[in-house]
């Protein structure tokens, strides 16, 4: 009674649904007889898949034929959340899937629930590798994304009574609709072994073990586009020959099938921990096993595209290929181009060079000088021996150079050096050659970017002066307004007259001349009301307290880090608590109620920002069940906070908090994410609020804190016992001390914030500096939702002045600036 081709192209609702249903006949993942939410859920995944795959074929054949240059973006990491509302929302065909669900008796917003986040990323860069995928199909760029397939992506966060507890999410328990295995695309991967040479003089790395990198397709598809690319993800195996068929039947089973555990090992999870010797080698693993598969990948894409032996040339290579490191991450993609360049390919080390340089290019994220990564020079030459020669011979002739031609840079040679030969702990510093081989390096907001030129790299800056670069982050308008937020989305395109804006962002400044209509504001109103009460069913059900939504919704979400000083933000609402205690009930019912909502993961070995996880919890616990209190403040930790959770919570935001201390937070994207969706942004100087501050306009920001340029002074000035804390500060952490907040022991937290901390960095961070000025900004922040008209004014110019941090912007720049790719687009 279905028909077994039901054409799956069409867009007639009737089609769609007999596809769908042919789909949960034919693909047999479940029993037949059910259809519940969850199948209905794999059928239509399946269904829309047909579509994309449609659509990935004749992009693939048409850059196949016309060779364009294309951009190869190697991270670590992506965030993509889910896939469903995304792909249909891209294909343009929201509506008829929502029509044929009804058919089949189901509800499209509740099927997508189904899916679970692939979440093979930490936090902002792997999430921003995801937007740059959403914008680089949908600027119809040559683009392919490669990264690895994690089996356990970012752990599970539950909250119990003890605080953050972590469990392996399986992502991939129930198989994912959306990847597509490549059993022909397969590469070898070699570890450990060592480098001999050949008769004719060259190098060739021979034994250890070989791994096989075995690739799976996810589609990435444009906005209202055919252009669909691919983000191709490595899985581990061993191959059938170094399972030991004579070890098994003898009863060996371990060291039959070793080579097949080792590979297991390493796609097992993100980020293993690496405290240990053999942790740091799984982790080395990783990244090498990224850069070999993808770059042996890209080579061959190249070769093929050229049709075969002898039609290219080497130094062209860079004319068709971009290749970008997220971070210092993949940097051995470097000694491994040289070495497919030299060793395989029998390129000597100057062509190998100018290819190699031409060809790769460094983003950095991160100025902490505990994310600069750094790698054991005996750890490297056990795994990697030929890459380490390589890397020898670029610090070697990087050194030769600053003789010649920089002998003032002589005595800055032992940190400009690739490698710190210090004997206690012989390293590479990955950042310094990703700085010294790539074409360029930059940075991810302005106030970063020249951070970076006038502190970390500032030598090589007077060496390579036009390396450096500025690229400002961006987010995906797709997925970060127009899909999670469809009812603002409506009074956008409304007003405007326009859904244009949805692939060109800056039109959102039209928006500005009707800031002060009173039917958008009221509009606008509705709109955001509606995402606020979505938001208190999702907390009810998730935490069982119910918030209302006629209070002030105050956000912070981030990975929880002391940079980040989300305890800034819990001292400020311990305070307000403290202080509404003290009130009399008239006093009380004249501030203004707010809901605090605080959430994030804590890395599980970070022992503070634990202890911060559960402060909130504790605060949470005791406010939220104070009846005196509890209509003027709730404070809420939101469990689990992944992509899907930020889609629920940000549209329902009207304050949010991007409150690191100056000059520590490389961009941050959320803070873009929450301004975009009308919500006013709490804020010090840091990172892209810098930017997101100019573009929106100062009335429109609750601006505190230092700026990074005073930090140094206030840091020593502290040290020195210059620093007096404000009253209000010592009331707040005096009243944790109390036992207000429960028996745990916070001594050790709040001990990091007075002059001599454990280790030895008093208030590092600067929470008592920010403190007052934390506080004043709050206090203008409760006048000014006071007025409705007034904030509601504001809201809407947040979201008209955010168009620069569309990230097809971004992509745009790098595209033109970095890159030198054009758009290719299937016809
Ligand atoms: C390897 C290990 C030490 C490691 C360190 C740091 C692994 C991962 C990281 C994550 C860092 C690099 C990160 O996520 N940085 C964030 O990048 C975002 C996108 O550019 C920025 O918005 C954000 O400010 C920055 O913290």
């Amino acid at each position: 009674e279905v028909p077994a081709s039901a054409c799956p192209l069409a867009d007639e609702p009737s089609t769609i649904a007999s596809n769908i249903h042919y789909h949960a006949k034919y693909s047999p993942h479940f029993s037949p007889f059910k259809f519940e939410p969850e199948q209905a859920y794999y059928a239509t995944a399946e269904s829309v898949r047909d579509r994309l795959i449609q659509q990935w074929n004749e992009t693939y054949f048409h850059y196949h034929r016309t060779d364009p240059k294309q951009i190869y973006y190697l991270s670590m990491e992506y965030l993509q959340g889910r896939a469903l509302t995304n792909a249909i929302g891209n294909l343009d065909i929201h509506d008829a899937y929502g029509d044929a669900l009804k058919k089949l008796g189901h509800d499209l917003e509740e099927i997508v629930e189904q899916e679970k986040d692939a979440a093979l990323g930490n936090g902002g860069l792997g999430r921003l590798a995801s937007c740059f995928l959403d914008s680089m199909a949908t600027l119809n760029l040559p683009a392919w994304g490669y990264g690895l397939r994690y089996r356990y992506g970012l752990f599970k966060q539950r909250i119990t009574k003890d605080g953050q507890e972590e469990s392996a999410e399986d992502w991939l328990e129930k198989f994912s609709p959306w990847e597509i295995v490549r059993h022909d695309v397969v590469f070898p991967v070699r570890f450990f072994g060592h480098v001999e040479v050949t008769p004719n003089g060259s190098r060739k790395w021979v034994d250890g073990e070989v791994i096989q990198a075995l690739a799976y397709d996810v589609p990435i598809p444009g906005y209202k586009t055919k252009n669909t690319n691919s983000l191709r993800l490595w899985e581990a195996k061993a191959s059938s020959e170094d399972f030991n068929l004579f070890q098994f039947n003898d009863g060996q089973y371990e060291s039959a099938g070793q080579l097949h555990f080792q590979a297991e090992h390493i796609c097992a999870v993100l980020y293993p921990g690496d405290a240990t010797e053999s942790g740091k080698l799984l982790r080395l693993k990783q990244q090498f096993f990224l850069c070999s598969a993808s770059l042996q990948d890209i080579i061959f894409r190249f070769k093929e595209r050229k049709g075969g032996e002898g039609s290219w040339q080497w130094a062209d290579f860079p004319t068709k290929v971009a290749v970008q490191l997220n971070d210092t991450h993949p940097t051995l993609a470097i000694p491994e181009l040289m070495r497919l360049l030299m060793d395989d390919e029998g390129l000597g080390w100057d062509e190998a060079w100018d290819v190699m340089t031409r060809t790769i290019a460094y983003t950095n994220h991160t100025v902490l000088p505990e994310a600069l990564e750094k790698w054991s020079q005996a750890v490297m030459w056990k795994l990697l021996p030929r890459h380490m020669e390589i890397i020898e011979e670029v610090d070697k002739r990087f050194m030769e150079m600053v003789h010649t031609q920089r002998n003032d840079l002589e005595n800055k040679l032992s940190t400009l050096r690739i490698l710190d030969n210090n004997p206690q702990k012989p390293v590479v510093r990955m950042a310094n050659l990703c700085v010294v081989s790539g074409h360029t390096v930059n940075g991810v907001a302005q106030l970063h970017s020249d951070i970076l030129k006038s502190e970390l790299f500032a030598d090589y800056v007077s060496i390579w002066p036009s390396k450096f670069q500025n690229k400002t982050n961006g987010i995906t308008p797709r997925r970060w307004l127009r899909f999670c937020s469809p009812e603002l989305s409506g009074i956008i395109t409304k007003w405007l007259k326009t859904d244009q804006w949805v692939k060109n962002l800056d039109l959102l400044v039209g928006l500005r001349q009707f800031a002060d209509n009173a039917d958008l504001q009221d509009e606008w109103a509705s709109a955001k009301m509606a995402n606020k009460q979505r938001l208190a069913q999702y907390i009810l059900r998730v935490t069982g307290v119910s918030i209302d939504p006629n209070s002030l919704f105050d956000i912070q979400v981030k990975r929880i880090h002391e940079y980040k000083r989300q305890l800034l933000n819990i001292l400020g609402v311990i305070y307000r608590y403290k202080k509404l205690k003290e009130m009399s009930p008239e006093e009380r019912k004249k501030t203004t109620s707010r809901t605090v909502m605080i959430g994030g993961k804590a890395f599980a070995t970070y022992t503070n920002a634990k202890r911060i996880v559960k402060l909130v919890t504790d605060v949470g616990n005791v406010v939220n069940c104070d009846p005196e209190v509890n209509d003027y403040l709730k404070v809420i930790f939101v469990p689990n906070y992944n992509v899907s959770v930020a889609e629920m919570l940000i549209p329902g935001s009207e304050l949010s908090q991007h409150i690191s201390t100056a000059g520590m937070e490389a961009s941050g994207t959320s803070n873009m994410k929450f301004a975009l969706n009308g919500c006013l942004i709490i804020g010090t100087l840091d990172g892209a609020n810098v930017e997101i501050r100019e573009e929106i306009g100062e009335l429109n920001f609750f601006l505190f804190g230092a700026t990074a340029d005073e930090v140094p002074r206030l840091r020593k000035d502290r040290e020195n016992g210059l620093f007096k804390p404000d009253p209000r500060f010592e009331e707040a952490k005096q009243f944790i001390r109390s036992g207000a907040f429960g028996s745990y022991d916070y001594n050790p937290l709040l001990d990091s914030l007075e002059g001599n901390s454990g280790y030895g960095r008093g208030d590092y961070f600067l929470v008592g500096q920010d403190f007052p000025s934390y506080m004043e900004a709050q206090a203008r922040v409760d006048d000014a939702y006071k007025d409705r008209r007034r904030w509601l004014k504001m809201s809407i110019l947040s979201t008209a002045g955010s168009g620069k941090f569309s990230s097809d912007r971004t992509i745009a720049q790098y595209a033109n600036e970095i890159w030198n790719v054009e758009a290719c687009c299937v016809p």
